[in-house]
């Protein structure tokens, strides 16, 4: 019926498709403390199928809010007995930035102040009760793509575009945290720099769609080659840096030197040629004072990698 109605339906139904598909990952968090009302909350909320869950107070909420990393969305009534809806949005706030959880009050007290102290306290909005369940529907689901459309800006400004790994940027920033706590917690630390060998031969011979190509199967072999608590960035055209934590000492050669090994046998065939590719590695594994200074160590070796031939790893 709906996809006789032309493109502007087909529209519609896939939009529709899509919000499903996204609701059904997120989790909504209905806190109120009439049963009847959390109940009619909770079904109109599944026939958008979120996934609902539900507390009876602030302090119960605040429990399941530690538990369930999945909830996205907290709709709180105001009056409620141990935690009302003040004292929740405001202990909320105090671990949730409101670009990363939405709280909506709830509240059939008719008093317009309690609108103005939900948003004062860090609530996203408000809904009066008795709500028309079409507002409820609204009002939830364009908290929802706020919030998935801002986890889409971060992932692109700290994302390089073409190849998905982290950008430069990023890299110094979360490298940062990364090192201090390596500091703090005197944990051990490595520091990466890799480099496409020759690769201007490749753009010139191959051309650059070809490089380009060179340059995201390169940056996906690497991402296959570190834990996901390591940092793996983009911090050049074809120059990648890889920051890895508690590599067991004795293995760490060989890893990279793997590494190396797997771009060596990289199959990258483009109309029916085999592009060849080899990257060369320097590493260092001494904790110095700074990050900065250890990725200035790690080039200083990628360098003497360039100098002992290419293709291979200087630790
Ligand atoms: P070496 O072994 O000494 O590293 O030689 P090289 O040719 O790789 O030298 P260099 O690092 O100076 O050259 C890197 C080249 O990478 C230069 C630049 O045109 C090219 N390049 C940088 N970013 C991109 C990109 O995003 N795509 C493509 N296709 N080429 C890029
Ligand atoms: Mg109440
Ligand atoms: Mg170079
Ligand atoms: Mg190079
Ligand atoms: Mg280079």
């Amino acid at each position: 019926d709906y996809i006789m109605k032309g493109p502007h339906a087909l529209d519609l139904l896939s939009s529709t498709i899509a919000r499903v598909l996204r609701n059904n990952e997120i989790s909504v968090l209905v806190v109120e403390d009439s049963n009847l009302i959390r109940e009619a909350t909770r079904q109109i909320l599944q026939t958008q199928h979120f996934n609902v869950l539900e507390a009876k107070d602030g302090l119960a909420a605040l429990e399941q809010l530690r538990a369930d990393r999945s909830i996205k969305v907290v709709l709180t009534d105001y009056n409620m007995p141990n935690m009302d809806g003040f004292k929740l949005t405001a202990e909320i706030r105090k671990s949730f930035p409101m670009d990363q959880m939405a709280v909506i009050g709830m509240s059939a007290q008719g008093n317009p102040m309690l609108s103005a102290q939900f948003l004062k306290r860090g609530a996203n909005d408000f809904i009066n009760k008795p709500y028309f369940e079409e507002e409820l529907v609204w009002r939830v689901n364009q908290n929802v793509e706020i919030l998935d459309r801002i986890a889409q800006l971060r992932d692109a400004s700290i994302k390089d575009a073409m190849t998905g790994l982290y950008n430069r940027r990023h890299f110094f920033e979360a490298g940062a945290n990364l090192f201090a706590n390596a500091q703090r917690e005197n944990i051990d630390i490595c520091v990466a720099m890799l480099d496409i060998d020759h690769f201007k031969h490749v753009n010139d011979t191959y051309g650059h769609a070809t490089g380009d190509l060179v340059i995201k199967e390169v940056a996906q072999t690497l991402q296959n080659s570190f834990r996901k608590s390591d940092l793996v960035a983009r911090i050049g055209g074809e120059e990648f840096v890889v920051i890895a934590s508690n590599m067991e000492k004795d293995a760490r050669f060989g890893h990279f030197d793997d590494l190396r090994q797997k771009i060596e046998d990289l199959l990258i065939v483009v109309d029916g040629e085999t592009i060849p590719v080899t990257i060369s590695i320097g590493v260092t594994e001494t904790l110095a004072d700074s990050l900065d200074e250890m990725v200035r160590e790690a080039d200083g070796r990628l360098y003497q990698a360039k100098e002992s031939g290419r293709n291979c790893v200087i630790m």
